[in-house]
């Protein structure tokens, strides 16, 4: 199914400004949308390390790796589940359906408890990590895309060009990030990750992951991940899941559909290659 586009913005606080931004610019606003001294962010090259089988019917919408597991959110109404995958083999170890009524979206770890949110059923799903059993429910206004977490707030995508950090309880927004490239706003955030202070997300249906100054919203940078893309009949099997094992320095990227789960190295960042990895205990 093809996702509407996300413009209403992401609980009250955002709504009205970025409905504007829907139609282009807004008063006051042309400083930020016509900034032609602000170049836009570099391409960083990635190189696949290797990959793992992928279960080709998940319709990836959060990728996690959290205390030596892979978790991963899957979406479609009637199919969205929350799951762990053997990273290796790719079979699936727990599962945990959703109710028809909700499709699965991001997924995050805070404070010893896992988050999925949903898409438009405003409803975040709280589970214990080790067990997937539903823990309670916290709800919210708007869509809900991305989730990650800089390890005190919830961090949330709802495919504008907004980030919205909340509180996790009770998804109070905080503050919003509004993310720009080259002085434009960067819309379609989808499957976020927290990577070494920054926050990282794929740009839905494009090969792309941006990284995000959570300051400023501006993008440093953006992965190119056009060469690990699968040929899979189906137009919405696009780049969707990136997860970072903080503890190995090892980056997972898959998408959609795809076949294969892919472990990658961003060499300009010094990343993803093991080196930055802390020695085994
Ligand atoms: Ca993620």
């Amino acid at each position: 199914m093809r996702r509407t586009r996300a413009m209403r913005g992401w609980m009250t606080g955002v709504l009205v400004v970025a409905a504007v931004a829907a139609g282009g610019c807004r008063p006051g606003d042309a400083s930020e949308e016509s900034a032609p001294s602000t170049p836009p962010a570099p391409i960083e090259a990635v190189v696949e390390v290797r990959s793992h089988p992928h279960d080709s019917t998940a319709f990836t919408q959060g990728l996690l790796w959290h205390d030596g597991r892979l978790y991963e959110s899957t979406g479609r109404y009637g199919e969205s589940t929350i799951r762990i995958v053997d990273l290796a083999s790719g079979a699936v170890r727990q599962r945990t359906p959703l109710a028809p009524q909700y499709f699965g979206e991001g997924i995050a770890v805070l404070n010893g408890r896992l988050y999925q949110l949903t898409w438009q059923e405003g409803v975040a799903l709280v589970y214990d990590p080790a067990t997937l059993r539903e823990m309670g429910r916290v709800q919210y206004t708007g869509e809900a895309w991305g989730l990650t977490s800089d390890g005190e707030s919830l961090i949330v995508s709802d495919g504008s060009s907004y980030l919205t950090w909340v509180d996790p309880s009770s998804f109070a927004v905080r503050r919003t990030v509004r993310v720009t490239d080259g002085g434009r706003p960067v819309d379609q955030l989808n499957e976020l990750e927290w990577v070494r202070g920054e926050v990282w997300a794929n740009v839905w249906h494009t090969n792309h992951v941006v990284r995000i100054d959570t300051a400023t919203g501006r993008v440093l940078g953006r992965l190119d991940l056009s060469a690990l893309v699968p040929a899979v009949a189906d137009r919405e099997a696009v780049l969707n899941g990136i997860a970072y094992d903080q503890a190995g320095d090892r980056l997972f990227a898959t998408g959609k559909l795809w076949p294969r789960l892919f472990e990658i190295s961003v060499p300009s960042l010094g990343l993803g290659d093991g080196s930055s990895a802390p020695p085994p205990p």
